[in-house]
């Protein structure tokens, strides 16, 4: 239940620390051109035509998404296309649309009435299909069981829940009655829970008494209840779904079972007529600080970028079954497995567990079963495959596969000559594709009938976006020199906002310079114009395609009653990418040993949630400061990697520290 198909932690509990990312073994020089049969039925089969229309694109805006806007249902044309006032982006001003009625009303009155919306796979094995009339049912239904519970337009919903067809019929109820959903990964904790109820004031949740991982069960109902406590909160009502079916506690009066209150509603319920920049969504992510922000999406735009990606990146087609592995708790779940493709029309695959379950070759069945042929999948996921050995997807026939995409982190060359050979049969073009929540969609990534792709770039700019890789004073750095990634003019489904955050909008993306995105990436491009992405370069981590603060794990750290101080660095890892390590410095007469070390993994795993647990505790009398009192994480970094240090110590106030730094351990 993870972001990008999370492989998490299949074994190993100490891991190597191989500085595999973007320094690969392979130096992998070849170019792969579109592949003839794929460029036939291609939507854009030649550079000359995406260079023409991405010219158009940033050169004449208005006019492009004028007119790719027209494909989506108004009910009211809009007027000017785009407004912007730095840092203030308005797209198809004055248009009214509803985004549940183009993801499902538009498909019901011809030949899609029928078509599978999302083909569903249980952990355990249930399957279940649900056509776009009977997808369409079941959120008229639940959107008026949402007002029966006394939700209106512009309420704040929770969605917490398994990766269930329910998830994507909350959302899209929400978006039927123009309430703001909030979702939330499955794996995140009742305190992270609680902080994004009150950040938002959140009148309801939806949730379901548990959900299904690695064959035990998640008990999300008891998370909500643990959030729940206390009385603060702004919560009145619970829905719950029946997942599971074990016992759980039901608060007379707050919490209604979804099943039970379906029997007081009907299935009419009409499409609201919401503005363009009605907000649509908010999605917490990890900053550079311990609080989380809540990126604000609306609907127009962000409905554009979300379909015209599904259209001309992964080219779509009405007989393709689509398959995304990422959970409906990030980003990628809601533009690529929810909206994007229910606006074009197309059949989702939805699957609720982990990819060993209850072997490794699980989606490589699910792949032969469904016949799915265009996949979308995350790095640290393919690294996790490539370990657990080919023999796992020889067993099955992936030969429905067309096109095979990435998303989440940089891919290494290895990786992607892997997925390209041993999952695509040599025959798939693969779209590495860059974006993040705060962007809504892809930015950067090959189109696939027209891009030559090169292993570990997601190569070029999608249309509208227009990407400079910059030095401090924003000057475009020098063909294969790393600089920083900033988009230079606003997109569609750009972030709206902070929700409740005005200034730390203002500061985090648009204060490095002036009128540009920071995006908080760095990058290189090499001479033919490619991009290479290089990671973050801000404290935030990622690991096995999950976003993380460094500051978030400190804060969780430092409210342990042994803990004085810490500071939280990634080091590289072969499968996920980036590994957690924790220095941690201990209140006078405590001991720091083993045992403390799981306590605090295990603290931080409660505070946060599953996805944030350390890799490494290392205990240390002290941590390297510069003299004005900063820690010195650059420093950090390179001793949890192991590596030799290098650059500057003189500002360091005492040298010993290191020294000591070097050698302490909390796993030994
Ligand atoms: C969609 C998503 C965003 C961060 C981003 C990057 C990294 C994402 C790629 C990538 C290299 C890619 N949203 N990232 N995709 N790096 N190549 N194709 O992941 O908000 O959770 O994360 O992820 O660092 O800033 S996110």
């Amino acid at each position: 239940m993870s972001k990008k198909a999370a492989a998490k932690k299949p074994a190993a509990k100490k891991k190597p620390a191989v500085a595999s990312k973007n320094k690969s073994l392979l130096v992998e020089n070849r170019v792969f051109k579109p592949n003839p049969e794929f460029v036939k039925q291609a939507r854009i089969k030649s550079m000359a035509q995406y260079k023409t229309m991405w010219e158009e694109s940033v050169k004449h805006p208005d006019k492009f998404f004028g007119r790719e806007a027209k494909e989506l249902l108004w009910q009211k044309p809009f007027g000017k296309v785009h407004e912007w006032k730095c840092p203030n982006s308005k797209w198809f001003v004055g248009g009214k649309l509803n985004v549940s009625e183009n993801c499902l009303d538009r498909h019901i009155h011809g030949a899609r009435k029928t078509k599978a919306a999302i083909i569903w796979e249980g952990e355990p094995g249930e399957k279940r299909v649900l056509t776009y009339q009977q997808l369409h049912r079941e959120v008229c239904r639940f959107a008026n069981v949402l007002k029966r519970n006394g939700t209106k337009k512009g309420d704040r919903v929770i969605i917490y829940m398994p990766m269930i067809p329910e998830a994507a019929v909350a959302m899209l109820a929400c978006t039927r009655i123009g309430a703001i959903h909030s979702v939330i990964f499955g794996g995140f904790s009742a305190e992270s829970i609680k902080d994004r109820v009150n950040d938002c004031q959140a009148e309801i949740i939806i949730t379901a008494d548990g959900g299904y991982r690695r064959g035990a069960i998640v008990g999300l109902k008891k998370n909500v209840d643990d959030a729940l406590k206390g009385k603060d909160t702004s919560v009145k009502k619970v829905i719950v779904f029946k997942r599971t079916g074990q016992d759980i506690h039901i608060e007379e009066g707050r919490d209604v079972w979804w099943h039970r209150e379906l029997e007081y509603v009907d299935a009419k319920c009409p499409a609201a007529q919401l503005d363009s920049e009605t907000p649509l969504f908010i999605l917490y992510t990890s900053g550079s600080t311990g609080k989380p922000k809540g990126i604000l999406h609306t609907t127009g735009g962000y409905l554009l970028h979300s379909y015209m990606t599904c259209k001309y990146v992964f080219d779509l087609r009405d007989d393709d079954v689509y398959w995304c592995t990422a959970d409906v708790g990030w980003v990628t779940g809601h533009s690529y497995m929810v909206y994007g493709p229910l606006a074009m029309g197309a059949t989702s695959l939805m699957y609720e567990g982990a990819p060993n379950w209850p072997e490794n070759d699980r989606f490589w069945r699910i792949i032969d079963d469904y016949k799915v042929s265009v996949f979308y999948t995350a790095p640290t996921a393919i690294r996790a495959f490539m370990k657990w050995g080919d023999h796992w997807l020889k067993k099955h026939d992936l030969s429905s596969l067309r096109l095979l995409g990435t998303v989440g982190e940089p891919i290494n060359p290895e990786a992607w000559m892997w997925y390209h050979n041993l999952v695509g049969g040599g025959k798939c073009p693969i779209v590495d594709t860059w974006w993040q929540t705060e962007t809504g969609g892809h930015m950067i990534t090959p189109i696939p009938g027209a891009t030559p792709t090169k292993p570990g770039t997601a190569t070029l700019p999608f249309f509208g976006v227009d990407v400079g890789i910059v030095d401090d004073l924003g000057h475009e750095v020098p063909a294969n020199e790393q600089g920083k990634l900033v988009i230079k003019k606003p997109w569609p489904s750009m972030l709206r906002g902070i929700w409740g955050d005005k200034k730390r909008y203002q500061e985090t993306y648009w204060s490095d310079f002036k009128g540009w995105y920071f995006a908080g990436d760095g990058a290189r491009r090499d001479k033919d114009g490619y991009i290479w992405i290089i990671g973050r370069i801000d404290d935030v981590l990622n690991v096995a395609g999950h976003r993380l603060g460094t500051a978030e794990v400190e804060s969780a750290l430092v409210s342990h009653p042994a803990v004085a101080e810490s500071a939280v660095v990634g080091r590289p890892d072969e499968l996920k990418g980036q590994g957690v390590v924790c220095f941690v410095t201990v209140k006078e007469g405590i001991k720091a040993d083993r045992s403390l070390a799981d306590e605090l993994k295990a603290h931080v795993r409660k505070v946060i949630g599953p996805v944030a647990t350390p890799d490494e505790i290392r205990f240390a009398a002290a941590l390297p400061k510069t003299r004005s009192g900063k820690i010195m994480r650059r420093l950090l970094k390179q001793i949890a990697s192991g590596e030799t240090l290098k650059g500057d110590t003189t500002t360091l106030e005492d040298i010993n520290v290191i020294a000591a730094l070097s050698a302490a351990s909390g796993e030994d």
